[in-house]
């Protein structure tokens, strides 16, 4: 009796086995409601779909995980984007630039925030070859900007710029200048990064910063205390161009952002602060570890 019971067992416990096997071989082409519908399908190849499921599924990303929420699908699963295995670096850091003529030391803050609230004397644009808006910093710098007479005032002086190069589109790694509207800053600049990643274009996004800083570094702003009186610009704040809409992957876009900030920083005592601004969206600690990653490698030391 003893004897039959174990048989059955055993029996019992390989067809459990091996439907379960089976369930999680199949578990990557079907969801477990696809196979309830399979017709006499044992219980054990439902658990075995539904566990594969559980297994191979990213986590629910938290408020700024990098995925959407999970799916029950049977549409391909997301691998998640692996971890950078650097801490997101802390906000706001300040780092400060040495100056090759002995002139003091200039500063690169890295900050949490909007670039249209940015109180600097220029603020750059995401923008794209028509400087015409678009999405993102595009969109909030143009909102920001303000409207006179009905119409859209960072719009109309980007439409007056156009003029003056007789409708020419910008070039990837170009910039333009304009007003700054209503914001706090006195001027903006848009500069168009490229797409992509390639070494060509990895030069174009280092074009982008430095097109900006030089062209932001020929303008005067209004002294605030002296009625009429004005200086060179000093202050500039940047957002991480490319790295939405454009897609550039944004540890490269780090490195060129910082490394050329900094090259320029030690050449141009005008300049005292920049400022590069990371926004708190689905990429926020993707951007604070892209950032960490960067000034390791380039031996900034923050202040404490
Ligand atoms: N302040 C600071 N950073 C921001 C803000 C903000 N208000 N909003 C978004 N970001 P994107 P791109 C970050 O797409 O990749 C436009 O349509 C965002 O997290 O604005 O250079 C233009 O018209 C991202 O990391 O610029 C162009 O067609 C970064 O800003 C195209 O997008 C840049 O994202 C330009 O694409």
């Amino acid at each position: 009796m003893t004897g039959k019971i174990s048989k059955v067992t055993l029996a019992a416990s390989a067809t459990i086995l091996s439907a379960t096997a089976l369930g999680l071989y199949f578990g990557r082409r079907f969801s477990w409601k696809q196979a309830s519908l399979l017709g006499g399908t044992p219980p054990s190849l439902l658990f075995g779909c539904y566990a594969w499921r559980i297994c191979r599924e990213p986590t629910p990303p938290g408020p700024s995980g990098p995925l959407g929420p999970p799916s029950r699908s049977s549409a391909p699963i997301r691998v998640p984007t692996p971890q950078p295995a650097i801490d997101p670096i802390p906000l706001p850091s300040t780092f400060l630039i040495e100056r090759e003529d002995g002139s003091p030391p200039a500063k690169i803050l890295i900050l949490e925030g909007k670039i249209e609230e940015q109180e600097s004397d220029v603020v750059v644009n995401a923008a794209n070859s028509t400087i015409r808006g678009g999405s993102g910093v595009d969109a909030a710098i143009h909102q920001a900007g303000g409207m006179k007479d009905g119409k859209n005032i960072i719009d109309e002086a980007c439409v007056e710029v156009l003029k003056t190069r007789e409708g020419k589109l910008l070039a990837d790694g170009e910039s333009v200048i304009t007003t700054a509207g209503e914001m706090r800053a006195t001027w903006c600049v848009h500069t168009v990064g490229p797409h992509g990643s390639a070494l060509k274009k990895k030069k174009k996004l280092a074009s982008a910063y430095q097109t900006s800083l030089e062209i932001a570094m020929a303008q005067e702003v209004p002294i605030k205390e002296e009625e009429g009186a004005v200086r060179k610009v000093q202050t500039i704040s940047f957002p991480l161009v490319s790295t939405g809409v454009f897609g550039f992957p944004r540890g490269k876009a780090a490195l060129i952002a910082t490394t050329t900030i900094r090259d320029f920083l030690k050449e141009h005592s005008q300049l005292t602060e920049v400022r590069i601004v990371i926004f708190r969206d689905s990429y926020f600690n993707e951007n604070r570890c892209a950032y960490a990653a960067a000034v390791k490698k380039l031996e900034l030391t923050a202040l404490a």
